[in-house]
């Protein structure tokens, strides 16, 4: 069960020869995908030979394999974790039930909508990123980029698979619908507010993979734990690849981060400008930016749409089932910051409406502890230096905070303030000038852009001079 079955069409470890109508719709939809893939996917190198991990099958040790292989002849596909044998619905009011291999007919609309939204980010993530190839700061980081992009692309399938198997007509007009937005296009935007914002440069780019993909883990981690299994094993799989683009997003940072404390201390000053290096303020503006906005994915502090998925069996908690409360949360209450005219404070609300800022709060204790560790390097240079996560209230265009002005320290703040103080909290004009000029490409193997350290390591055990991409 766990061998992927590569001589078919589409690879997939679900028998899809056994399901010719199933077959036959997703090999409708291929072409489309591919269209898809030359139209928005990266721009420039898809003839290009690039070191790519492909999984080769779902079990802990064997799912990754590394080759040359050319973008567009990636062999995306289907891959759903192993069963659980007798796995039950593990929360909300059919609790105790056995999971569900098929939609339960009267959820099928809720359902339907948490998928679209789950695929929705996918393709939103690589039409964000497709500029990037042109201006990658090395070898390394252009492979490192374009497996992020394949990924989201089979992340894709994953849920253009449940579509199709799941739910019939309505399904595969979703399907065509996931291939027909496009990030940030004013008539066809993609649901999401983080996924129509720009990515326009690696700065910003190993920003949204610490922040933005790791809403995708916390959304994949609590979409994993739903009654319905096809569903939990697709969102188990996928969560092994995004371990990936999180590293990536971490690792570049931490990079940046080093080579702006080498560069402060080799100069004896702050000024990171004239020696081409990313300052230490400006990294803190990217991150505030990146962090707020990603806050907003987790949808309102209060959210009876959060407390409906709950209870139905849909979407349950981060790492549910290592909860020991009773996974019905009926009389549970949870603490949830609020706006008390010009206070934020703190109040207990209903468990069941709260499961959004909970997850939220899942969500901002991981991202400290990444934050911790970019510090640490600051620290080890013996840099009098914080990066610091902003408020969960600051520039927030989702839920109860969006309705006022807020400072990153958590202070709410007069219109007046904002308009003085904004250009501190928040990457600037001139900032992204900046790091706009910084955008040469370096391609060279083992040459770096002046802006970021190397890795510790390359990929899969090979040196960092590899020549991760055959440019030639
Ligand atoms: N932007 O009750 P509320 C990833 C809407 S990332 C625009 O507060 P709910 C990835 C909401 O739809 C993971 N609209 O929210 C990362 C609702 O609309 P309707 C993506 C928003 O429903 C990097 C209304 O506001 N996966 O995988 O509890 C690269 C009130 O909603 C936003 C998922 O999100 C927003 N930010 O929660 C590649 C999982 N937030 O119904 C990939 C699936 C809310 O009034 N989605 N709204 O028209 C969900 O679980 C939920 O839909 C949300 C929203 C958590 C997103
Ligand atoms: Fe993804
Ligand atoms: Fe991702």
């Amino acid at each position: 069960m766990a061998g992927i079955d590569y001589s078919s069409l589409i690879p997939n470890n679900v028998s899809l020869h056994e399901n010719r109508r199933l077959q036959r719709a997703l090999e409708d939809w291929q072409p489309k995908f591919l269209e898809w893939w030359q139209d928005m996917g990266p721009l420039g190198f898809q003839a290009k030979e690039t070191y790519l991990r492909t999984a080769v099958s779902v079990d802990a040790k064997g799912w990754a394999q590394f080759d040359y292989v050319r973008m567009p002849e990636y062999r995306w596909g289907i891959f759903l974790a192993e069963p659980e044998p007798g796995r039950q619905v593990n929360f909300g009011d059919h609790k105790g039930q056995p999971a569900w291999q098929e939609v339960p007919g009267e959820y099928r609309g809720t359902l339907r909508r948490l998928i679209v939204t789950q695929g929705d980010t996918e393709p939103a993530s690589v039409e964000q990123q497709r500029h990037l190839g042109r201006t990658c700061p090395s070898l390394y980081d252009l492979r490192n980029i374009f497996q992020v992009n394949v990924e989201e692309g089979r992340h894709l399938w994953a849920m253009v698979y449940l579509l199709d198997a799941h739910f019939g007509r309505d399904g595969r007009e979703e399907s065509e619908a996931l291939l027909q937005r496009r990030s940030g296009d004013a008539d066809k935007p993609r649901i999401l507010g983080a996924f129509n914002e720009k990515t326009p440069d690696w700065l910003s780019f190993f920003m949204f993979c610490f922040f933005t993909d790791r809403d995708g883990k916390y959304q994949l981690a609590s979409l994993a734990e739903s009654g319905f299994d096809p569903l939990s094993r697709t969102c188990r799989f996928m969560l092994t690849e995004e371990a990936h683009h999180m590293f990536v997003g971490e690792a570049g940072i931490m990079r940046i981060v080093q080579r702006a404390c080498e560069l402060m201390r080799e100069h004896k000053s702050d000024d990171l400008r004239k020696h081409g290096g990313i300052d230490l303020p400006t990294i803190q503006r990217y991150l505030n930016f990146h962090c707020s906005v990603s806050l907003d994915l987790f949808g309102s502090e209060i959210s009876t749409n959060a407390a409906n998925f709950y209870t139905l069996g849909l979407k349950g908690r981060f790492e549910e089932t290592k909860k020991t409360d009773d996974h019905l949360l009926k009389q549970a209450t949870y603490p949830v910051a609020e706006l008390d005219g010009e206070r934020i404070v703190t109040r207990d609300e209903p468990a069941l409406v709260s499961l959004n800022e909970r997850l939220r709060d899942d969500y901002v204790a991981d991202c400290a502890r990444g934050v911790a560790r970019w510090n640490e390097v600051i620290r080890k240079h013996g840099i009098d230096f914080e990066l610091t996560l902003p408020h969960r209230a600051f520039h927030r265009a989702i839920g109860s905070f969006a309705e006022v002005r807020v400072a990153p320290d958590g202070r709410i703040v007069s219109q007046a303030e904002w308009d003085a103080r904004h250009r501190d909290w928040l990457p600037t004009e001139d900032d992204k000038e900046y790091i706009q000029s910084l955008m040469q490409p370096v391609v060279e193997p083992g040459k770096f852009a002046s802006w970021i350290a190397p890795p510790a390591r390359g990929v899969n055990g090979l040196a960092v001079d590899f020549e991760y991409v055959r440019l030639g």
